[in-house]
């Protein structure tokens, strides 16, 4: 008997109740363990089997069953479904790195036939961990920095990705305002990860090659021709766009996600994509 069918038989008059805490390695899932039951926050381990701890909630008795994250650990997981209630899917909020992992591993969860029709609630945890590094500034769900060191467009790249960012990409008028707000009080001339170095005149995103629907130039710009090709934000045009030749030194502007910002739209997406996808294969 798997979890759904023993939910619906349980639900209208049980009082105890089994709950799965899954995620990956390191998401902080026998802290939360020890901090639900023991009200403190304990020095763990990494889980080699699993950890059960029962604790009082509004009358009820609910069991939690936390599961060691490592990937050997993980192909053990199946063993617990049984008669569970609810799953906790738990994130590490800080790990950036990871989120394409914790993606997978939930994809993988909602395709198991025992999990199937059982709630779910995904907590990103570690949220005291600063989202943006130190020095960064948060915006909408970015984190960017500012450099003045000088560099051509394809060196201000690299910088950018040695800090595993982009050069920033403002995708709409807001963002590219906020950046120029930014940059052209300070002086001088600010890469951004727009380009027309492929096909001229098609301005597109360096990271993704998509089109600049928004596009935040100064009135007198693009005006470079098949010459210039990459784009700075300039100070003497309050931060609107000019077109330059690549080869330009100039500042750059870095770019990142914001972890906590993006978990919670990733947990939102990931919800609505894979379980429409899971009841399209049931059907
Ligand atoms: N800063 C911070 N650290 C946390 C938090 N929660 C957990 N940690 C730390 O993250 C590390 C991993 O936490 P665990 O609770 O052992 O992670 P786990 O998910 O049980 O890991 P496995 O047992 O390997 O699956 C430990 O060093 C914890 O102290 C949090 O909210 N903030
Ligand atoms: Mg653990």
């Amino acid at each position: 008997m798997g979890c759904t069918s023993s939910m619906s038989r349980k639900n209208s008059e049980a009082t105890s109740f089994r709950l799965i805490l899954v995620g990956l390695d390191g998401a902080g899932k026998t802290s939360l363990l020890y901090k639900l039951s023991l009200g403190d926050f304990v020095t763990t381990k990494p889980t080699l089997g699993f950890n059960v701890e029962t604790i009082s909630y509004n009358n009820n008795t609910i069991t939690l069953w936390d599961m060691g994250g490592t990937p050997s650990i993980r192909r053990l997981w199946k063993h617990y479904y049984l008669n569970c209630h609810g799953m906790l899917f738990v994130i590490d909020g800080s790990a950036r790195d990871r989120l394409q992992d914790a993606d997978d591993l939930l994809t993988s969860l909602l395709m198991e036939k025992e999990l199937h029709g059982i709630p779910m609630v995904f907590l990103a945890n570690k949220k005291d961990i600063e989202a943006c590094p130190n020095g960064w500034i948060t915006y909408n769900q970015n984190c960017y920095l500012v450099l003045t060191i000088q560099a051509t467009w394809g060196a201000a790249s690299s910088y950018c990705q040695a800090f595993r960012a982009k050069l920033a990409e403002p995708r709409t008028v807001q963002e590219a305002h906020f950046l120029s707000v930014m940059t052209y009080p300070v002086g001088g001339i600010y890469w951004i990860g727009v380009t027309d170095i492929a096909v001229e005149g098609d301005w597109i995103f360096a990271s993704d090659s998509s089109y600049v629907n928004s596009s935040y130039w100064h009135s007198t710009e693009p005006s470079g021709k098949p010459l210039e090709n990459c784009v700075v934000m300039r100070d003497t045009f309050m931060g609107y766009w000019d077109d330059v030749l690549c080869s330009t030194e100039a500042g750059f502007v870095c770019e990142k996600i914001d972890t906590y910002r993006s978990w919670a739209e990733l947990t939102k997406d990931i919800t609505a994509r894979d379980l429409n996808e899971r009841d399209s294969h049931e059907r």
